[in-house]
């Protein structure tokens, strides 16, 4: 928070509330009462719980711990609290109906809103209550991401609704990017508002490898569809080919067919593939089985990183690709400001100083390697936001979707979801190890 005077950050902080508050109320009201209390899919919980839960983390980490005020509804503390009750179990709790969800949040934002005015954000205690601030501004973010996933799993005409992303601005031709061997600087201890697992920065040895500049579009996809890759064996893991077997996987999820060809269901709207777009709704074991089909592999989570931060004029790891400026709308599509992926090339001032391109915004990427806690990780501020997690159960994606805010989307910023998972707005991109002849040029660079 270095060079932030106390009244500039609190005024931040109240804006980043406001606009994460807008849009969950978004989310929520653009749907009728019987819709919020519904179930759409096991995978997620009805809209109203996640709503509440939102209000419920506010007012425990804001109202009680920086606050120190009187709980507002400790009684309800059980009831939404994510690890005693499961997403599939969370309907048949007795939940705050969706009025008394709404009087509730507001109950606890009104008194977050005095908090946050006479909260010492200065000394001692500026980075402990800016963080809380920054945390809970994040989580509510996150939880928009996972309501905006609820959204295009309700059944039911289209109720939500954004303008077109930008279409390239001209001719575009995807290419893999080769990356320098050498050290690189992962992770942060500088960045504000970094969760504890993106801590500390530290360094990392990389050897030469190549990117591709864009993600796996939905065309580049539809060929090992029609290719006949759901149904042969050997590009899938065995655990990725059991699940295929066990759930029937042929195609991305919300891929509807038609006759001999292949539509998309985009928030309630079926229309056919736009093929120039990142795919999307793919599982951890779908990107492994496209990518050992095209002859690649996955980037790990250190080699995405690198291919979005590393600056070789410099060896200095960015804030971002575009460098250390906030995203705005002209470097990647983020904040539900469109509720689609971009096609590729439609974020030039986007690129890495490599030239790898829509590596934040549009489709989170499944990295391979499982979730690990970088080395001098620290627990902040409680062990559940990350290190429960930790172990070969999870598998992490980078980079943000068209789904996640500015707030919660890092050029560090780590996000984990099972292998199996294909509900969340998921894509990846392709890496090789770099050839011979390919070592040699980074060699002599
Ligand atoms: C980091 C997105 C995996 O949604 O489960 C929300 C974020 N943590 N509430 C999730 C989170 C607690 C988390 N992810
Ligand atoms: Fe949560």
């Amino acid at each position: 928070f270095g060079e932030l005077d106390t009244e500039t950050l609190r005024d931040r902080v109240a804006r980043q509330l406001t606009r994460s508050r807008a849009r969950s109320t978004a989310l929520t009201d653009a749907v009728d009462d019987e819709d919020l209390i519904r179930q759409h899919s096991k995978l997620m919980s009805p809209l109203v719980w996640d709503y509440a839960h939102i209000g419920n983390q506010e007012e425990l980490w804001l109202v009680r711990d920086v606050g120190g005020r009187e709980p507002v509804r400790e009684d309800i503390d059980n009831m939404y609290d994510a690890f005693q009750n499961a997403r599939a179990d969370r309907p048949a709790l007795p939940l705050l109906s969706p009025t008394e969800t709404r009087s509730y949040v507001r109950e606890v934002r009104d008194k977050v809103m005095d908090v946050l005015a006479s909260t010492k954000l200065e000394g001692r205690k500026l980075v402990e209550n800016a963080f809380a601030f920054g945390m809970i501004v994040q989580h509510e973010q996150q939880h928009n991401e996972t309501m905006l996933a609820t959204h295009q799993l309700r059944k039911g005409d289209p109720v939500l609704h954004a303008p077109l992303p930008p279409a390239p601005p001209g001719p575009v031709v995807d290419k893999g990017i080769l990356v320098p061997a050498g050290p690189f600087t992962m992770g942060t201890s500088v960045e504000p508002w970094a969760l504890d697992n993106e801590r500390p920065a530290h360094q990392v040895h990389v050897d030469a490898f190549v990117i591709d500049k864009y993600p796996v579009t939905n065309g580049m996809y539809l060929e090992f569809v029609d290719a006949g890759g759901y149904d042969q064996q050997q590009w899938w893991s065995e655990e990725g080919w059991a699940y295929r077997q066990k759930a029937s996987l042929v195609a991305p999820r919300f891929w509807v067919r038609d006759g001999d060809r292949w539509l998309r269901d985009c928030f309630g709207v079926v229309e056919p593939l736009v093929l120039d777009e990142p795919v999307v709704h793919v599982c951890y074991h779908e990107a492994e089985a496209f990518a050992a089909w095209a002859g690649k592999r996955l980037p790990t989570e250190v080699e995405w990183e690198k291919a979005a931060r590393f600056d070789p004029a410099t060896g200095r790891s960015r804030r971002y690709p575009w460098g250390d400026e906030d995203p705005g709308p002209e470097h990647a599509n983020l904040g539900q400001a469109h509720l689609r992926p971009a096609r590729i090339g439609a974020y030039p001032l986007g690129e890495s100083p490599l030239g790898v391109a829509q590596l934040i915004g549009d489709v989170w990427e499944w990295t391979s390697g499982d979730f690990h806690p970088y080395p001098g990780f620290v627990a902040f501020p409680y062990r559940e936001y990350s290190e429960v997690f930790f172990g070969p159960d999870y598998r992490m994606l980078r980079g943000g979707s068209f789904g996640a805010d500015a707030a919660a989307c890092r050029g560090t910023f780590r996000n984990w979801d099972y292998a199996i998972r294909r509900q969340i707005f998921s894509g990846f991109r392709l890496a090789r190890d770099a050839g011979p002849e390919e070592r040699l040029l980074d060699e002599q660079r």
